[in-house]
């Protein structure tokens, strides 16, 4: 028996059994901490020599250079033709489908000239640099490589640089070949927390970037933190979550798969399923126990399933839908006949998966919209990864003279009142 947990929301306690199952607390490890700190001080100072130490200390390898760490595009194409034809059909479908979908994202520039002639407006530029962290081994995702790369590519960005370790030398493939579609430009095999610096402070191969993406292990997640404000960074993303909202109509099997997708990625997944109908959530179990023992990830997910997930049962749809808005998961799925009329009610999902047909795991791959999307509740303040994460915006103003007349009045009053005269004088310097 999967021992899964199951609440009620008409059981008295119920509002603090639910806080405590969302409750997650990213660790913040001492050790890690001080571990990263000093290798980022290190890669600052000794820029390449310190990143090809940690490099053959760390993934076991023996270089002597940088220029031996870096891919050249023809390895990336070559890692492209390698793959057999299905799943490099299967890439390109999924690269096309993503790179239409965020196509329709860009920011535009905008402004409006005012009747004395001031124009005002917001323009938009693409980030020079970015550099995109593409974790090793068997967390190294294909699937991200797109929905980092593309985004930033769509926005225009000037150069992107992929770090992907590589333990041991083994190169990643499907990785490799997912870079060549998503027109990354150069390719260095680093990771960890001296990547991460290499790309923040720049060394005299690896070309200094003006914003980090990509998900990464403790190390990298730590590293990341401590060269915000040099560098931009996306989220820090938690472990994957899934909510299936479920009137009952779906067949108990696709929803226990669609709860393992997501509790397959780490133990600390999280899968939850509410339903108002009590049996149907006795079904989902049984579908659990009878499919649990096919899935090669069995022991990932049973960990997951019993530390943080949830079989929750509600008084109706209505209430569902107020316990989706308190979690405000990463995915949620609506797994209900008539699906399309709640979703007006939802206001806090990372992604909202519409209908039966819409298994979670198509978006993680292929639907279109990015994978990469808020986790441990921060879809209530956090929106997903896209082409606007590639893009700034800056104010432009442009104040005629006549213009200068009234808003230096203005302007010039309140630099009296803040004690700033020479603000008021360059103000009052322009008035007739
Ligand atoms: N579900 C993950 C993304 C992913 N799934 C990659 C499969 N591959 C994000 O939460
Ligand atoms: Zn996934």
């Amino acid at each position: 028996m999967v021992a899964i947990k199951r609440l009620n929301s008409a059981d008295a306690g119920f509002t603090v059994a639910l806080d405590e199952l969302l409750a997650f607390e990213g660790a913040q490890d001492d050790r890690i901490e001080q571990t990263v700190a000093a290798i980022l001080a290190d890669v600052k100072k000794r820029g390449d020599a310190a990143v090809i130490e940690y490099t053959n200390r760390f993934d076991r390898l023996s270089a002597k250079s940088m220029a031996e760490l870096e891919l050249s595009r023809a390895e990336l194409e070559a890692a492209l033709a390698s793959l057999p034809a299905e799943r490099r059909a299967a890439l390109e479908a999924a690269a096309a489908r993503v790179r239409a979908y965020h196509e329709k994202q860009p920011l535009q520039g905008w402004q409006y000239e005012e009747a004395d002639g001031t124009l005002l407006g917001q323009k938009v530029t693409p980030l020079d640099r970015v550099g995109l962290y593409v974790p090793g081994g068997k967390a190294a995702y294909p699937s991200s490589v797109l929905m980092n790369a593309i985004p930033a590519h769509v926005a225009g960005v000037g150069e992107l640089i992929m770090v992907v370790p590589t333990p041991d030398g083994e190169h990643n493939k499907l990785v490799l070949a997912a870079a060549a579609l998503a027109g990354v430009d150069r390719v260095f095999c680093i990771g960890g927390a001296q990547a991460v610096g290499a790309l923040a402070y720049g060394t005299a191969t690896v070309p200094q970037v003006d914003k980090i993406v990509g998900p990464g292990n403790a190390y990298v997640a730590a590293a990341k933190r401590r060269v915000f404000g040099i560098v931009g960074i996306d989220m820090v993303a938690g472990p994957s979550e899934i909510l299936v909202v479920c009137d009952g109509s779906t067949d108990p099997d696709w929803v226990a798969m669609d709860l393992f997708s997501q509790a397959e990625h780490d133990e600390l997944a999280q899968s939850i399923l509410v339903c108002p109908d009590g049996a149907y959530l006795d079904r989902v179990a049984a579908s659990i126990e009878k499919l649990l023992p096919t899935m090669p990830r069995r022991a990932v997910i049973e960990a997951s399933l019993s530390g943080r997930g949830a079989l929750i049962q509600v008084r109706d749809m209505e209430e569902a839908c107020a316990i989706a808005n308190r979690i405000a998961p990463e995915h949620l799925e609506l797994s209900i006949a008539d699906a399309e009329q709640w979703v007006p009610k939802i206001r806090h999902a990372g992604a909202i998966f519409i209908g039966p047909y819409t298994s979670e795991s198509l978006g993680d791959y292929c639907a279109g919209p990015n994978h990469v999307l808020p986790t441990s509740g921060s879809a209530r303040f956090s929106s997903p990864l896209g082409v606007y994460d590639f893009q700034k915006r800056s104010s432009l103003i442009r104040v005629s003279k006549t213009g200068a007349q009234t808003l230096g009045r203005i302007a010039s009053t309140l630099a009296h009142g803040e004690g700033l005269p020479a603000h008021a004088k360059s103000a009052e310097f322009r008035l007739d």
